[in-house]
């Protein structure tokens, strides 16, 4: 693998899933695969679990590790080709991301959805112009359309709880202050998809992903419908795809609470956090014995140093 941006980057699912176990059993397995490697992670974005979790696994693998969050201390970036740079942006990304390019052995780079632009967003304009122009391999640590380290984490979760093969896994829209991208949710379906779990994609009518996420997977907008015998409920706010980045509901009837879970299979509850408490999910449920959000957040760990040793084997 060169570089990872979707589950589709990776050849072997089942391979990488058994990889990520094996490093969680033993992390320092691989400690002299990255020696004199870097890994640099550059964020655009507010970030805990991904740093730390993507720092910490190329330190496990023996890498040298740089962290750069570009607002703060980088000069600000244009991304448009062709404009005269007589604005508040000193610095091009067509000179930026090759000159990071040769100070590491590979890339991380978090750039959410900018919601200015759907088509800049979907056709992935940040994320690809590092792959473009930095000359190492590239890891999303979520772009605009898609969080695939998060969803990698999230299947190594399912795996760990899942009482049957095939589980019912729900992903229900919740209401949130602000616009959120759909990068989380699109990741997790087109993850589960490949996974082949047994998926329903809930939330009000207009919040529809786009199709190429979804396939042939219709969303059911009856909440309570959807959880019904769930083993999974996974909570998540994303702004609408169609009327691109608005808000067009902050029902709070849409809430996770033990009303929704009473209908489940005794579901566990899930979330990429950060999460707003009692506007997503109510205390009762994300404090309840159900909730596996801090196994699932550290499970990041293991799924980041599964995807850099892969990308490590093949740097050699
Ligand atoms: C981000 C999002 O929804 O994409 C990051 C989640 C991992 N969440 C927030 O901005 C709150
Ligand atoms: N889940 C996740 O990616 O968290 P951070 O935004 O804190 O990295």
């Amino acid at each position: 693998m060169r570089h990872f941006t979707s589950v589709n980057d990776l050849q072997d699912l089942d391979g990488a899933l058994k990889l990520a176990f094996e490093l969680k059993k033993d992390p320092y397995k691989y400690q002299n695969l990255g020696k004199n490697k870097t890994l640099l992670l550059v964020f655009f974005n507010s970030s805990l679990r991904t740093r730390l979790s993507t720092q910490k696994a190329g330190l496990n693998l023996g890498m040298n590790v740089i962290v750069f969050d570009i607002n703060e201390g980088g000069w600000k970036l244009e991304t448009e080709l062709g404009v005269i740079m007589d604005g508040d942006k000193p610095e091009h990304i067509r000179e930026a991301v090759p000159v990071i390019g040769q100070y590491c052995d590979i890339i991380g780079v978090r750039s959410f959805a900018r919601f200015e632009n759907k088509e800049d967003d979907y056709q992935e304009k940040i994320l690809n112009q590092f792959i473009d122009y930095s000359g190492v391999p590239v890891v999303s640590l979520e772009a605009a359309t898609r969080h695939p380290l998060q969803s990698f984490a999230d299947h190594m979760t399912i795996e760990e709880y899942k009482t049957k093969p095939r589980p019912k896994v729900v992903l229900s829209w919740a209401p949130h202050p602000r616009a959120l991208p759909q990068a989380v949710p699109n990741s997790f379906v087109e993850w589960m998809r490949a996974a082949d779990y047994e998926l329903v994609v809930t939330h009000p009518e207009g919040y529809e992903l786009a199709p190429e996420f979804m396939g042939d997977l219709k969303p059911e907008y009856d909440q309570m419908k959807a959880f019904e015998g769930a083993d999974f409920i996974y909570a998540k706010n994303w702004a609408a795809v169609g009327d691109y980045g608005k808000i067009l509901s902050k029902d709070r009837s849409w809430t996770v609470s033990e009303r929704q879970m009473a209908v489940t299979n005794n579901a566990k509850f899930m979330h990429c956090l950060p999460v707003r408490r009692n506007m997503i999910v109510a205390d009762e449920v994300i404090d309840g014995p159900n909730s596996i959000v801090i196994p699932e957040a550290g499970n990041r760990l293991y799924s980041a140093q599964a995807v850099l040793k892969m990308i490590l084997d093949e740097l050699k």
